[in-house]
């Protein structure tokens, strides 16, 4: 074998794992977390609140692939849908009878009224999200059927369960208006507050929510 073959080789091998060692290092320190925990007030437990970033800078393309609202068993699943603003939602019916899909107009004024539609079990309507605002959904069916979706700027979010924690992972580093909003607002009044993601590390940041 000529040698500066062998040379040649060598020193992609060595270029190749330098790079592998800096990708991986590079992705646990270029971002941080926010985590922390919500006590709340008059309601059961905090599950379904929502905990985001309300703007972080640059553009955030919605995933590829769309998200889905089911209606199954008679509810909406998830109840609270978050997503990226541009996101295509697929609105499933997997019970074994009509549902329908309809919306009142947004407090923020992005979306009127809208009605998808009626249809029976494995059938599904799609429609594409591309302002900002919460969309209460409901079916003219069944009138207990509540369901909400709430589009953002940025996909560092996180809804929150029966135990009341939440983690935002891979945040850019930046001070950040971080909001926990409830999707009754007469129940939990949303609140806001500010926090310093710092490149490896997490910021706590709780919430306490009540009606006022
Ligand atoms: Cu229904």
């Amino acid at each position: 074998m000529n040698r500066s073959v062998v040379t040649a080789v060598g020193s992609m091998l060595i270029w190749s794992g330098f790079a592998m060692f800096g990708t991986a290092l590079g992705q646990a320190a270029e971002t941080g977390t926010i985590k922390g925990e919500i006590t709340a007030s008059g309601v059961r437990n905090p599950e379904n609140v929502v905990v985001y970033i309300k703007q972080a800078p640059g553009e955030y393309k919605p995933s590829a692939k769309p998200a889905v609202m089911d209606q199954r068993k008679l509810v909406f699943v998830p109840h609270v849908l978050p997503i990226v603003k541009g996101t295509t939602v697929v609105f499933r019916n997997s019970d074994p009878l009509l549902h329908n899909v309809n919306w009142l107009a947004s407090k923020n004024g992005a979306y009127a009224a809208n009605n998808l539609g009626t249809w029976g079990q494995g059938d599904s309507r799609k429609f594409t999200f591309d302002q900002l605002g919460h969309l209460v959904l409901l079916c003219n069916i069944h009138a207990e059927m509540e369901g909400h979706i709430l589009v953002l700027q940025n996909p560092f979010f996180s809804v929150v369960g029966k135990e009341g924690t939440y983690e935002i992972k891979d945040v850019p580093p930046g001070s950040y208006t971080v909001v926990a909003w409830y999707p009754q607002p007469r129940k939990l009044k949303a609140k806001s507050a500010e926090v310093t993601v710092e490149a490896g590390k997490t910021a706590s940041l709780d919430f306490t929510l009540g009606r006022h």
